[in-house]
């Protein structure tokens, strides 16, 4: 039975709602949910309803109590597609997140940037973003979910990371691809090689059909739809292919770093 309660703002418990969720859960759900850090964003990456609204929190534990065996067994699958949206969905204008605020967002020199390659891999050498430009593009349009549990629907376009794995000759057998922002106080994030290889995780070089603007991370961003919004670095300056766990800039501050399915 889901006991009615008046749900999320003004007012809401995130804590009680986190609670009550796992509570419903049946178990396996239940694991994954507490290995992606039991977060109200960990819910709208299980549920796909946005929490952060009244009806849509009450929603959300509706469709927990009906969990079944095949949500879970796509919840379960590490493969598992994230749901694509058409270009009426897309929210506008997209909101801008970073531990700063706009203004002190990275300002990156285009011409001179280069994406710095290290670690498990055949060929080093750094790429230009003319060069980076010539690989094969794919477009998507995917959910964002913050840790927070806001959410918004954007569009990006770019090189899916699983190919550019391949033509720099990558130790896909390695744990991590770990990568390195051009943040000022630093910013980075470890990502597991499954999710690297997964075929919507993509090194986005648009937004909107447009270059990526500063604010969404220009020149690259790492989009990784299956995974919360902390684990998609912007201004991204280099990728080391590693079997250490390097740790990352919220993973550090207690997030859980697998965050996602
Ligand atoms: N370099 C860098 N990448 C980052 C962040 C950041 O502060 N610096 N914030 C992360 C978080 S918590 C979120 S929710 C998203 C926000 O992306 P957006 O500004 O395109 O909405 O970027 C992620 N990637
Ligand atoms: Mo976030």
């Amino acid at each position: 039975m889901i006991r009615k309660r008046k749900l999320m703002i003004p007012g809401v418990d995130k804590k009680l709602l986190v609670k009550d969720a796992a509570r419903l859960m049946p178990d396996m759900a239940r694991r994954r949910f507490i290995a992606g850090g039991a977060s109200l964003g960990a819910l709208t990456l299980l549920t796909g309803c946005d929490v952060l609204d009244g009806p849509s929190a009450e929603n959300l534990l509706h469709r927990i109590s009906k969990f079944n065996d095949a949500v879970q067994a796509a919840i379960f699958n590490p493969n598992a597609l994230a749901p694509t949206y058409s270009e009426a969905d897309i929210t506008r204008p997209f909101p801008f997140n970073a531990y700063y605020d706009i203004d002190d967002a990275p300002e990156v020199d285009g011409s001179a940037w280069k994406l710095e390659v290290r670690g498990l891999v055949d060929n080093k050498r750094s790429w230009t973003l003319d060069e980076l430009y010539q690989l094969p593009q794919e477009k998507q349009i995917t959910r964002h979910i913050c840790v927070e549990g806001w959410s918004a629907i954007g569009s990006w376009t770019g090189t899916p990371l699983r190919h550019f794995l391949k033509v720099i000759g990558a130790d896909t057998s390695a744990k991590y691809c770990w990568f390195q922002c051009a943040d000022s106080d630093g910013y980075n994030s470890p990502l597991d090689m499954q999710t690297a290889l997964h075929p919507q995780t993509i090194m986005a070089f648009k937004f909107a059909d447009k270059v990526l603007p500063k604010a969404y991370g220009y020149p690259m961003k790492i989009r990784v739809p299956t995974k919360l919004g902390f684990k998609n670095p912007k201004y991204v300056v280099s990728m080391e292919v590693t079997n250490d766990y390097k740790g990352g800039y919220w993973e550090d501050q207690g997030y859980n770093s697998f965050s996602g399915s």
